[in-house]
């Protein structure tokens, strides 16, 4: 069996999703998704440029041996753009070998641990009166698990994912008016006085059933980080992620030691290496990695199978920028794991989503429920995704009052 052609499409409804089709011999077709949000045209081009022409003619059922190819065979290894394409060949060689099987994915990596995967919303605010009503929106849709953003009182701008005026949505995702971002302003003090009085106010109104999610998005420095879980530790959080920039593994320990506020890191690594240390020295509790950049389900179930034997559970990063193809090869990795812990997801399923991204997954009062189609079990139609093409946007960058850049 030999692999004949792969296409590289960029562009969505309102997103820059890379898709990845390869075709083989035998008319079985497999998708991958290498999406890398506001840097779309590098992985595609990874793909277009210098993988695809390798994989040409390889034995797509050789899923391990072509991720070794593309991984040891680089001399210059890792970072999110290589991954992302990686990834992407390997969610298509697994949805190839599913469909051969005649199984849904799951079945290939041990089948079923749970009926359903408990997933997490995304609810905003410009201010808490805003964000309790985003959060009351989501509880009465049914959702068990909501991440809770909200503008700062006294800040220049909105904070990190929350919107600039109520009621309003968040931008965080890209922002399409340019490729120049633009500039928000993040206030350290101003964000602790406020923050952990907030998620009181959250947990006295919502109750203790509701799980509490907070991304304080790498902002805070550890000794910060620290003190904020400690603070926040009788509130009973689901998790508080990202406290700390992800570059210092060590930068979880002083959190450790004051805290055990649950910590949920790693939506930026690319591979077990930048992980292993967090897990193995038990400094976390949820990993959040991603399958499109880090690696595709062949590298990132070696991290959940590392994760599991100290503790850590999943909590795999499902922004909005994730097309339904990566979404579903973490759907397929959630209804497996015996560590899972929850799914990040926002709602992917606008007709016009759909339309281009043809499955029977769904997600029904906040939990995720699995189709049983062989393979990834998501389609992709071409005929509608000649109707997108890649459309420059940003994040914004984050800058203190005072000028000096900061963490986005
Ligand atoms: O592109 C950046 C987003 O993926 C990131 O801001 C989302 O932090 C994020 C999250 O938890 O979803
Ligand atoms: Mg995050």
């Amino acid at each position: 069996m030999k692999i004949t052609d792969a296409k590289v499409f960029v562009g969505g409804p309102g997103k820059n999703y890379v898709t990845l089709k390869i075709m083989t011999d035998q008319g079985v077709y497999g998708l991958g998704d290498a999406t890398l949000n506001n840097r779309e045209t590098l992985p595609a081009a990874y793909l277009t440029d210098y993988l695809i022409p390798s994989l040409i003619g390889m034995d797509p059922r050789r899923s391990e041996d072509i991720w070794q190819f593309f991984y040891r065979g680089a001399y210059f290894r890792r970072g999110p753009i290589a991954m992302a394409a990686i990834g992407a060949i390997d969610m298509a060689l697994w949805d190839i070998k599913a469909k051969l099987a005649g199984m849904p994915l799951y079945q290939l990596l041990g089948g079923k641990s749970r009926d359903s995967a408990l997933v997490y919303a995304h609810a905003a605010g410009a201010d808490l009166e805003d964000l309790i009503a985003s959060i009351e929106g989501y509880v009465a849709q049914g959702y068990k698990a909501v991440r809770v953003q909200c503008g700062v009182p006294g800040m220049p701008t909105a904070s990190y994912a929350t919107p600039d005026i109520k009621g309003g949505t968040a931008p965080f995702i890209t922002d399409f008016s340019g490729i120049r971002p633009k500039t928000e302003i993040w206030d350290t003090e101003k964000y602790l006085r406020f923050m952990p009085a907030a998620l009181a106010e959250i947990r006295a109104r919502f109750g203790p059933e509701l799980k509490i999610l907070h991304d304080v998005h790498h902002r805070l420095l550890p000794r910060e980080a620290a003190a904020f879980a400690r603070e926040v530790e009788p509130l009973g959080l689901f998790w508080l992620e990202d406290p700390t920039p992800a570059e210092d593994q060590d930068a979880l320990k002083l959190i450790r030691q004051h805290s055990t506020t649950p910590i949920a890191i790693g939506e930026v690594f690319n591979a077990i290496w930048d992980c292993n240390k967090l897990i193995e020295n038990e400094l976390i509790d949820f990993i959040r990695v991603a399958v499109t950049y880090a690696g595709g389900i062949t590298h990132v179930r070696r991290i959940v199978d590392l994760a599991g034997q100290h503790h850590v559970r999943t909590g795999f990063h499902g922004a909005p920028s994730h097309s339904p193809i990566s979404m579903a090869a973490q759907a397929h990795l959630n209804i497996w794991a015996p560590n899972f812990g929850i799914q990040e997801y926002l709602v992917l399923g606008t007709p016009a989503c759909d339309a281009l991204f043809p499955s029977d997954h769904h997600v029904t009062n906040g939990l995720q429920y699995i189709s049983d189609a062989p393979g990834l079990g998501v389609d992709f139609n071409e005929t509608e995704a000649a109707r997108y093409q890649y459309q420059p946007g940003s994040h914004p960058v984050v800058r203190l009052e005072d000028g000096t850049l900061w963490n986005y």
